[in-house]
């Protein structure tokens, strides 16, 4: 499986529940593979976002303008919850065009049976438009304009500048492209899965895709295709040019990541029922294609993510939805101790391989904070300085996935840096002793979180599940997902400790533990 192609909360109206509804989550499979290829539109039910009942196939391969593949795309609830799809189709000559289905009927409360418009395809590649027939695919989710028409954006290039089409559309069959795209960036490359949505400018509320006023602010995410990673920025939408204007000027360019590890093709929805924005991402493989074909799988979907705006304005927080929270079992707090420099401190009574962890640390100063005289990128300082590096005041953290003596872990860290009149806080995953077999991708991970270590909990929550590492640093502020396959620490072999390897001793203030249960799925 790759992309997340969208989302949403379906309501059904039946007597006597009368109200209830089903999350319905469309993504990218290979039903004839374990890696990529005859893309077709999986879809699994949820009623938690937590526990998934799999459906067959809701898009596949069936008219010309999708006869090579059903990529990615979005689906939007029109006006009297009616849901649409508009995807990405590549037609006989290998061109991408854009397509819309329907539910057949909109009793059925799983939906199961989509139908295509015979107008299909929507969208195409002319020799008029000048778009290039293989850099136009994704359709996002649409949003409604004051004056009642849609829109919606396509990822698209011309050269090496990256841009979201924009097209607008009174009945959603017919569309028109705008004389100019939302926005584009010179050599940023080809825009892949965008996501345009509001976030309100205080408090963690969602809300609908097409709201826009003074309270909100919007966030323009993409996939960028060179980097392979989620890249937004978040500005304001002005309405009446229909343009993203980005907070930190027009000609800024992408830095800010929705994660830090493996994480791309993502998208939002709002939630209804529960008043938020959800965040659902794909988490690509560190096993190579040949063990991936051997054990008949790859790729994941990380844990859906409430999503909304920091309240320094300058970036997102994401948090695991709450729902995933009815997993956990067997709870184990520790009391606040200290952590001594090269101090281990196993964390018993859990099951290693599938829990929740939650650690705070507190520093009593920042004086023995290595100093660095040039900044240099998270993840390179990352890769340079893994867990097995003293300074003064790090790495402390978590290793998860350890062996017994220690050949194999993943370790999830902190170190801080006194950089110019800055402290500076850097988040590491490090998968460098993840596993002993060799053809993994061990690569760390890195970035800083925006925290002031002295007078802030330096607060880590990373859920572990077999062969993925999600981490939460900084109450949501910076992410990491990583992917594991370790070979000794399986099953009950593998253990989890927190560990300072710094020579400053730690606090830790909080730890809580859990085992978690398994979901159900199918
Ligand atoms: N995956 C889809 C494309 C999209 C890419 C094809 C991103 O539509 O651009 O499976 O991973």
């Amino acid at each position: 499986m790759n992309d997340d192609n969208s989302t949403f909360y379906f309501l059904i109206f039946s007597w006597p529940l009368r109200y209830g509804g089903l999350y319905h989550l469309f993504y990218q499979y290979n039903p004839k593979g374990s890696i990529w290829g005859n893309i077709v539109w999986a879809h699994s039910v949820s009623k938690d976002l937590v526990n998934w009942t799999l459906l067959d196939p809701a898009i596949f391969p069936s008219q010309r303008s999708d006869i090579n593949g059903c990529w990615s795309g979005s689906a939007t609830l029109l006006h009297g919850n009616k849901p649409v799809i508009l995807y990405t189709g590549i037609d006989p000559m290998n061109h991408q065009v854009q397509n819309l289905a329907q539910p057949k009927n909109l009793s059925d409360p799983f939906l199961k049976e989509w139908v295509k418009t015979p107008k299909n395809p929507l969208m195409a590649p002319t020799s008029a438009n000048m778009i290039n027939s293989s850099s136009f695919r994704d359709p996002t989710t649409a949003w409604l304009g004051k004056d009642g028409h849609w829109r919606v954006l396509v990822g698209s290039k011309r050269r090496t500048r990256g841009m979201a089409l924009l097209y607008r559309s009174k009945d959603f069959v017919n569309w028109v492209q705008a004389k100019h795209p939302l926005h584009s960036i010179l050599g940023s490359g080809m825009w892949e899965c965008p996501d345009f949505f509001p976030v309100l400018n205080s408090g963690q509320l969602g809300v609908d895709t097409s709201v826009n006023s003074d309270d909100v602010s919007h966030v323009l995410k993409v996939s960028l295709d060179d980097k392979k990673h989620d890249y937004y920025m978040i500005g304001s939408y002005n309405a009446s040019k229909d343009a993203f204007v980005p907070d930190e000027g027009l000609n800024s360019e992408f830095v800010l990541r929705y994660d830090y590890g493996k994480y791309y093709a993502s998208k939002t929805f709002f939630d209804d029922g529960k008043r938020r924005r959800v965040l659902l991402g794909w988490v690509n493989e560190s096993s190579s294609q040949a063990d991936d074909i051997k054990k008949g799988w790859s790729g994941i979907h990380a844990i859906p993510r409430a999503i909304w705006l920091h309240k320094s304005g300058k970036q997102l927080v994401q948090w695991p939805v709450v729902e995933i929270e009815k997993l956990r079992a067997n709870t184990v707090n520790l009391a606040p101790r200290v952590l001594k420099g090269g101090q281990l401190l196993q964390i018993n009574g859990v099951t290693a391989t599938q829990a929740d962890v939650e650690i705070s640390f507190q520093v009593s100063n920042l004086r023995k904070a290595e100093v660095l005289d040039y900044l240099t990128d998270p993840q390179i300082l990352c890769s340079k300085k893994g867990s097995a590096v003293k300074s003064g005041l790090g790495p402390f953290g978590l290793l998860v996935f350890a062996s017994e003596g220690l050949q194999e872990y993943t370790s999830v860290f902190f170190r801080i840096f006194r950089y110019q009149n800055k402290n500076l806080v850097l988040l590491c995953s490090d998968q460098s002793r993840s596993s002993l077999n060799k053809d993994n991708d061990l690569t760390n991970y890195g970035t800083f979180v925006e925290l002031d270590p002295l007078h802030e909990k330096i607060s880590l929550r990373t859920l572990i599940d077999r062969s993925v590492v999600e981490s939460f640093g900084g109450e949501g502020r910076a992410c990491i997902t990583a992917r594991v396959y370790p070979t000794l620490a399986i099953n009950d072999k593998a253990k989890i400790y927190a560990f300072n390897n710094g020579t400053a001793d730690v606090k830790i203030t909080r730890l809580s533990a859990w085992s978690m249960k398994k979901a159900q799925i199918n």
